[in-house]
């Protein structure tokens, strides 16, 4: 690839565009307005200190409008730039029960249906650790009014997906099945630049990252395969290093560059775990893929998982691939048990 190393986001997607001679640009319009929404959910989670105070005086700002919770801010956000931008025909949000349909006039030929988690990891605002909005598109399998199939399509016919991190500096990071591209927010020019071309992820890592206060309700093969993790072989670089924030946007990107496994496995309480395959679980499954990588749910590959409900959750096994791998064979010594 030549050396685009510093430009914006919106013109590599263009230029990217370009690739494929047949290309509408309503994709490239599409990726740009969810980083123009990116931004905008940005300011206002580097403020999010100070909104808590305001919210702290009765829930009203300055100017007698309610203060929201940034999470519903983020949501709010997110649709109004996907109306506005008329390229998409239907959305999903972790935040919205049903699915929505746009009506806008200017979006009656829209192509792509999006779905997003508009602030992933949503808990960790209080604490100022880093946060996300992940997102995904698909390209709408019906005709005429949009349909709840036209978002409940397999991980494996995504168009695009990413995330943006509101981390130590604002990065996005995202895919068109091309590879993976990173861009940081250079906030003297408002602006995406390159700063991670073609992430390739690699394929041992020395880092598990699981919720381990719910060991006791893990499935034999999980505490197997932690107990792997933990134990002295020098030669296989183990012990490898726990790192968990809680947070799947900055678990994941961490482990992304550096290597490593993120689990969120089935429990007791949750059989099929908690993160959202439509909104998180795909999208990552994706980015994660391009760079080569594996996501998992410990048997199936996630993006062959056809959804059959907009919120369904499913556990998952994802990031550096002989790390993923490795699984079954702990699952495989459960069944002989
Ligand atoms: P959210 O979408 O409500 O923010 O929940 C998802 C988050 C993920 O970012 C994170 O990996 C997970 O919940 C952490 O859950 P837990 O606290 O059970 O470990
Ligand atoms: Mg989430």
């Amino acid at each position: 690839m030549q050396d685009l190393k510093g430009i914006t986001f919106d013109e590599f997607v263009i230029i990217k565009q370009k690739d494929f001679s047949s290309a509408s640009g309503d994709l490239s319009k599409l990726l740009r307005d969810i980083a123009l929404a990116s931004k905008v959910i940005n300011r206002e989670v580097n403020k999010a200190g100070l909104g808590e105070i305001l919210g702290m005086t009765g829930a009203r700002n300055v100017q007698g409008e309610e203060v929201q919770k940034l999470d519903e801010y983020a949501n709010e956000q997110m649709i109004k730039y996907m109306k506005a931008g008329g390229q998409c025909c239907a959305m999903g949000s972790e935040e919205e029960e049903d699915f929505i349909i746009v009506n806008e006039e200017h979006a009656k030929d829209a192509h792509y249906v999006v779905l997003f988690d508009p602030l992933d990891g949503s808990s960790n605002i209080d604490v100022n650790a880093s946060i996300g909005t992940i997102f995904s598109i698909y390209r709408r399998v019906s005709t005429g009014t949009p349909t709840i199939d036209d978002l409940l399509q397999a991980g494996k016919h995504q168009v695009a997906a990413g995330y943006v991190i509101y981390g130590s500096s604002t990065m996005l990071v995202y895919t068109t099945g091309n590879g993976v591209h990173g861009f940081t927010l250079d906030p003297s020019i408002g602006e995406f630049c390159l700063s991670h071309p073609n992430i390739m992820t690699p394929e041992n890592g020395k880092i598990y990252s699981i919720n381990e206060g719910e060991n006791n309700n893990w499935p034999e093969y999980v505490k197997e395969y932690v107990q792997y993790c933990k134990e002295n072989v020098k030669e296989e670089n183990r012990p490898y290093s726990l790192r968990y924030i809680g947070s799947m946007v900055a678990d994941l990107h961490r482990n992304l560059i550096k290597g490593g496994i993120f689990i969120y496995p089935p429990t007791t309480k949750a059989p099929k775990g908690k993160l959202r395959l439509l909104y998180e679980c795909n999208p990552m499954a994706f980015l994660v893929e391009q760079a080569g990588g594996k996501a998992t749910d410990a048997t199936n590959r996630i993006l062959d998982i056809q959804p059959t409900e907009l919120h369904q959750r499913v556990p998952v096994f994802i990031g550096s691939k002989n790390m993923v791998e490795k699984i079954p064979t702990f699952m495989k010594s459960e069944a002989k048990a």
